[in-house]
């Protein structure tokens, strides 16, 4: 286990004490309609089809869930850290009886209790607290099959910036890093990137923690990147992201995807809690910013952990191997708060910007590999 991943841990073991007195979880029974479910769905899906190639997404969640199998587990955006106050939507067929439930008790194979609901109010929280979260297709209506079950850390804020304490920023030295990117497995960069910032080849091997040794995506532009031997998912994170930025508050932003055979990918659940725009040297308080990659000057990777997928409906049906994550696909964010969260909130980050715009990578780090 890495330093990072103690720190998690220890955070994990002090907040696992039952729910402070600031609030219970608020379940709110149906008051999201199974129609309302799926217009927020197709509106997150026609959103994202815009800043991402179109044939991409009609191969992963999108198209997928427009045919979803009636007996789907009803799955909200899952994340290792969350804000306290989020609002979980449980995606599931339309018309499907949704019952939630919560545990205090993160190993806890059951909640304390079953509602009908598709929405789950998380409570507010005066220091990190664990919540296992629970959902099903009410009993009956199809086959019996394991819940979905998670186990959140509620924060008041996100993780701050590289170090700090409560930062989960990796160092490019650190030495829980197995290995880099090693090949370009497709590049579509948006406009507004210099001839110098087009290099993609930029991005492989170790992070440079420079502001030169990067290649600029561009508006809305994506870069994929081949690791061999694949990542995998292990204790803790499992891979992180490095971005050039020389402040901790002037941050570029970007969604992260991961896949196995290259062609289904699962993109990262993500949250951005500011809620205005950000001009081109406009800053960002990173504790606003839930699982987007840039959330850290240049030399410190943002980590992510392929945990958060393991009851995703690709994974459960073989399509996505969490042993063995062999391209990761960064996605510039587009900072004029046209590209929506996993909350279905606008993401800011310094926009426009023009030379170098979008989100400048330095290296793509694999915490975990397959052996
Ligand atoms: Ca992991
Ligand atoms: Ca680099």
């Amino acid at each position: 286990m890495s330093q990072i991943s103690h720190l998690q841990h220890d955070l994990f073991v002090a907040a696992s004490n039952p729910l402070l007195d600031a609030g219970r979880p608020r379940l709110r029974a149906d008051s999201c309609s199974s129609s309302t479910s799926r217009r927020i769905w197709k509106t997150c899906c026609a959103a994202t089809r815009a800043f991402t190639p179109p044939l991409l997404l009609l191969l992963i969640g999108c198209g997928a869930a427009e045919q979803a199998d009636p007996c789907a587990l009803p799955r909200p955006p899952v994340m290792r850290f969350i804000h306290a106050g989020a609002v979980l939507r449980f995606q599931a067929p339309e018309g499907a009886p949704v019952q939630v439930g919560t545990a205090a008790d993160p190993q806890a194979a059951e909640p304390d209790a079953w509602q009908d609901a598709s929405e789950l109010g998380l409570p507010a929280v005066a220091a990190p607290t664990l919540l296992r979260v629970f959902a099903r297709i009410r009993p009956g209506s199809c086959p019996a099959e394991a819940p979905f079950a998670f186990t959140y850390e509620l924060r008041e804020a996100y993780p701050p910036p590289a170090g700090q304490a409560g930062s989960t920023a990796v160092a490019a030295g650190d030495a829980s890093i197995v290995g880099w990117a090693s090949a370009v497995e497709e590049v579509d960069l948006g406009p507004e990137v210099d001839a110098q910032w087009q290099r993609a080849e930029e991005a492989l091997g170790p992070a440079d923690g420079s502001s030169t040794g990067i290649v600029s995506l561009g508006r809305g532009g994506s870069i994929t990147l081949a690791f061999d031997p694949p990542i995998a998912d292990g204790p803790g994170f499992d891979l992180a992201v490095f971005e050039n930025g020389f402040l901790d508050d002037y941050l570029e932003l970007a969604q992260v995807e991961v896949s196995s055979d290259g062609t289904r990918y699962l993109r990262f659940d993500h949250a951005f809690l500011g809620d205005e725009p950000v001009d081109a040297f406009g800053t960002l308080d990173t504790t606003r910013v839930g699982s987007l990659a840039g959330k850290y000057r240049q030399g410190f990777g943002t980590p992510f952990d392929l945990a958060v997928f393991a009851q995703a409906e690709e994974v459960r049906a073989g399509r996505v191997d969490l042993g063995a994550i062999r391209y990761v696909r960064i996605v510039d964010v587009i900072g004029d708060g046209s590209a929506l969260d996993s909350f279905g909130q606008p993401i800011f980050d310094p926009f426009p910007t023009a030379g170098s715009a979008g989100f400048d990578l330095d290296a793509v780090a694999a915490l975990h590999a397959a052996r």
